[in-house]
């Protein structure tokens, strides 16, 4: 692609945490639709690694995490060579810029975010300071790049919102130095719910038989769909709401099928639970095949995974770098 091109392109962010097996949650409200809107936007795909320490994790499982998320990316179709694909602690702007952000972000406004309310609940025993100022990293990571666009699954609108906030208040103290970005999300897809409590979003961190991992064996895939939560009732219909298990299988066999949620209904009509949960186990199947196939490839390569790494971080980094030094030139900050 040539140099002009890609400075005409409106640009996308999003980022996903290697704090765990990416489900299939994470695929159908997110990676599915960076992989959608790869090619009309000049795209930065980062594996937010410092947001994953949030969390106390386990040194080398989250260095293997992170190779993996890199090897899955691609292995969704995401293209390492026009998108940015890199990971968050290679950059260091983003933890700079965060400081920066963090003066200009009220402790009110932060501690009205449900995420932080939420993991301050499972996490109970360690509710530190990063997962109180995780939002101004995140708004960090978005607004280095004059972001337009941020595809993400619901649970991040209000952590984007919190971003338009902050990019609003520094450009009117200090006129336009950010664009102020947009998010970007289906809204039948973007919250599949956790296969054992469809109360709940589909989460990576949550126990195994809750979600289905990209990188889950046909029997493991069997095993989740047929012990997942329905009701007691037998009809198969579309209602959130009194029927969220069944709605949320619904969903899924929509999502990766490519029928409409109303023609699924109508498909079964007059089948049982029995028949939904073999039908999506099939597709659900079928669909993780090919990026199995092609994860096992490239994950055998971790030259060619850590090159990319490399090679996009460095990319990243310059664009990085124009937005920092001027937000610090605008603050005051003494440039040499
Ligand atoms: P964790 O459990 O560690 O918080 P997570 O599974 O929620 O992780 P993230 O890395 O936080 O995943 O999210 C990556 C992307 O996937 C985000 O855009 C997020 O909104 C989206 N996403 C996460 N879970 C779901 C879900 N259940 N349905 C739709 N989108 C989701
Ligand atoms: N907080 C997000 C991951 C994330 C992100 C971002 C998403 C970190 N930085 C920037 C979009 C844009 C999450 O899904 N938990």
């Amino acid at each position: 692609m040539t140099e002009t091109k890609i400075k005409t392109k409106p640009i996308l962010f999003s980022g996903v945490q290697p704090s765990g097996a990416i489900t299939i949650g994470n695929y159908i409200g997110a990676i599915r639709n960076f992989v959608l809107l790869k090619d009309s936007y000049r795209c930065l795909f980062s594996i937010v690694d410092l947001h994953a320490l949030t969390v106390r994790r386990e040194p080398a499982l989250l260095r293997r995490r992170t190779v993996e998320l890199a090897a899955l990316y691609i292995a969704c179709g995401l293209d390492p060579e026009e998108n940015l694909i890199y990971c968050q602690s290679h950059v260091p702007e983003h933890a700079e810029l965060t400081w920066i952000l963090s003066c200009y972000t009220y402790m009110g406004e932060l501690s009205r975010m449900t995420q932080f309310k939420a993991k301050s609940e499972t996490n109970s025993d360690n509710i530190n300071a990063g997962l109180f100022t995780y939002p101004v990293l995140m708004a960090a990571d978005i607004l280095l790049y004059q972001t337009q666009i941020v595809p993400v699954g619901a649970d991040q609108k209000q952590h984007l919102e919190i971003t338009r906030d902050i990019a609003q208040r520094f450009n009117a103290l200090y006129g336009d130095v950010f664009v102020v970005p947009e998010v970007y999300m289906h809204k039948e897809t973007a919250k599949i719910m956790s296969l054992s409590d469809p109360s709940r979003k589909m989460s990576k961190s949550d126990p195994e038989e809750s979600y289905i991992s990209l990188l889950d064996s046909p029997d493991d895939i069997r095993r989740k769909l047929k012990r997942a939560v329905t009701d007691s009732d037998t009809n198969i219909a579309f209602d959130p709401e009194n029927k969220p298990g069944v709605s949320n299988l619904i969903t899924i066999y929509s999502a990766l099928s490519g029928d409409s949620v109303e023609k699924t209904v109508k498909h079964f009509n007059g089948k049982g639970y029995g028949d939904l949960k073999k039908e999506v186990t099939e597709v659900v199947i079928e669909s993780l095949k090919p990026i199995q196939d092609r994860f096992n490839e490239l994950i055998k390569d971790k030259q060619y995974i850590n090159g990319i790494l490399k090679y996009n971080a460095e990319r990243a980094g310059s664009i990085a770098q124009r937005t920092l030094r001027k937000v610090y030139k605008k603050v005051g900050l003494y440039q040499l």
